[in-house]
C-alpha cells in the first residue's frame, strides 16, 4: 500500500518535471525523483500508530535531483526541528540546517546544491525521528 502511494507520488512528480521517456519505467530513483529545481515534501507526523516511533519524518528516505527542494511540514502542534547531522548513529547538529517547527501547517525549505547524502534527525525526537535526503547529480 504505502509502496503504490510512493509510485503514484513519483508518477505525479514526473508530470510536473516535463515529459518522461514514452514507456520507460522510473528506474532512476525510486523513492522521488524530481527535476531539478523541483520541491518534494516531507511531512513531520506523531500519528505513525508506532508505539517505539511515535514520530516520523514521512518519506524517511527521499531522493532529489541537484538544485531540487526539500519542505518539510509539520502536521501536528508538536514541537519538532529538522536538524542536519553528519551521521545519523551519532545525532549532532552539524550547521548546515536546522529549523525548528513547532506548530501545525509550520514549514521550512532547504535547496541542496550539491550531490550527496544529508542525514537529519528531531532533537526532542531524536532516539526514533530521523531520516535521510540523497541528492543525486541532475
Ligand atoms: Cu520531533
Amino acid at each position: 500500500m504505502r509502496r503504490a502511494l510512493l509510485y503514484l507520488v513519483v508518477l505525479l512528480l514526473a508530470g510536473c518535471g516535463g515529459p518522461a521517456p514514452v514507456g520507460a519505467p522510473p528506474t532512476r530513483a525510486p523513492t522521488g525523483s524530481p527535476a531539478a529545481g523541483g520541491t518534494v515534501e516531507v511531512r513531520l507526523s506523531c500519528a505513525t500508530g508506532d508505539p517505539d516511533a511515535p514520530c516520523a519524518f514521512r518519506p524517511a528516505e527521499i531522493a532529489i535531483r541537484v538544485g531540487g527542494t526539500v519542505r518539510w511540514v509539520n502536521d501536528d502542534a508538536t514541537f519538532h526541528t529538522v536538524t542536519s547531522s553528519d551521521r545519523l548513529d551519532v545525532r549532532r547538529p552539524n550547521g548546515r540546517f536546522d529549523a525548528v517547527l513547532d506548530a501545525a501547517g509550520e514549514t521550512f525549505e532547504h535547496t541542496f546544491s550539491e550531490p550527496g547524502a544529508y542525514p537529519y534527525y528531531c532533537q526532542p525526537h531524536a532516539e526514533f525521528m530521523a531520516a535521510t535526503v540523497r541528492v543525486v547529480p541532475g
